[in-house]
C-alpha cells in the first residue's frame, strides 16, 4: 500500500487481443473525462518514446532480433521507468487511462512458451491498477476486423495463444466486456464503470502493488 489517503486520480488499464478496439476506446475515454472535469492523460504501453520503448519498437518491426526473455525485461523495464511518473501524476490527481500493461506483458509472453511465473516475477511492486478492463473478442473476430498489421504478433495462431494466457491470468475483479458490440454500446459500458472507478479514488482509495 502506498498509504496516501488524499485525493487521488484513477489507474484504469485496458487489455485485450490486437484489434479489440482497446485504443479507440482509449481515446474516448479521455475525451469523456475531460469532458466531465477530470483531469485525465492517455498513456500506452510499450512507451515507444524512451531508449528502451525504441528498442522494444524495432523489435516489434521485426528490425531487430531478440531472445523471448530479454524482449520481456524490456517490457518490464518499459514500465519501472515510467512509474514513479506514474505515482506522482496519480496522487496529484490525474486519472491515467492506460493502453495495456502487465497483463500484456504475461501473456504475450507466455504464449511464445515462457513460464508463467518467470513472467509475472519482473512485475511485482509495479503500482497496481485500480481496475483493468478487458475487452473480449475472439481472435478470429479480431483478424476478420481489417485484418492484423505487418507487426511481430499479428497472426492468428499467436493471438489464439494470447488468449489463452490471458484466459489464465484473469482475476475476478476484471471487467469483463464484449468487444463484439458497437463502438458506441462498448463505450457506455466503460463509461459507467469508469466514472465509478474515479469516484472512489477521489475519495481516497489507497493505491496497491501488483501481483
Ligand atoms: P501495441 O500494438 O498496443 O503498441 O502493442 N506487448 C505489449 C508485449 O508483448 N508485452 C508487453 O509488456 C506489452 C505492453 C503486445 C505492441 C505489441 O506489444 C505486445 C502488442
Amino acid at each position: 500500500k502506498v498509504g496516501d489517503d488524499g485525493s487521488r486520480g484513477a489507474f484504469i488499464v485496458l487489455e485485450g487481443l490486437d484489434r479489440s478496439g482497446k485504443t479507440s476506446q482509449c481515446s474516448k475515454l479521455l475525451s469523456y473525462l475531460e469532458g466531465l472535469g477530470h483531469p485525465t492523460e492517455l498513456w500506452r504501453f510499450p512507451d515507444r518514446s524512451t531508449s528502451i520503448g525504441q528498442m522494444i519498437s524495432a523489435y516489434l518491426s521485426n528490425q531487430s532480433q531478440l531472445d523471448d526473455h530479454t524482449i520481456h525485461l524490456l517490457y518490464s523495464a518499459n514500465r519501472w521507468e515510467k512509474s514513479s511518473l506514474m505515482e506522482t501524476k496519480l496522487k496529484s490527481g490525474t486519472t491515467l487511462i492506460v493502453d495495456r500493461y502487465s497483463y500484456s506483458g504475461v501473456a504475450f509472453s507466455s504464449a511464445k512458451g515462457l513460464d508463467f511465473e518467470w513472467c509475472k516475477a519482473p512485475e511485482i511492486g509495479l503500482l497496481a491498477p485500480d481496475l483493468v478492463l478487458y475487452l473480449d473478442i475472439t481472435p478470429e473476430k479480431a483478424a476478420e476486423r481489417g485484418g492484423y498489421g505487418g507487426e511481430r504478433y499479428e497472426k492468428l495462431e499467436f493471438q489464439k495463444k494470447v488468449a489463452e494466457s490471458y484466459q489464465a491470468l484473469r482475476d475476478p475483479s476484471w471487467k469483463i466486456i464484449d468487444g463484439c458490440q458497437s463502438m458506441e454500446e462498448v463505450q457506455k459500458l466503460l463509461q459507467e464503470i469508469v466514472l465509478d472507478h474515479v469516484i472512489a479514488c477521489k475519495k481516497g482509495r489507497a493505491l496497491s502493488h501488483l501481483w
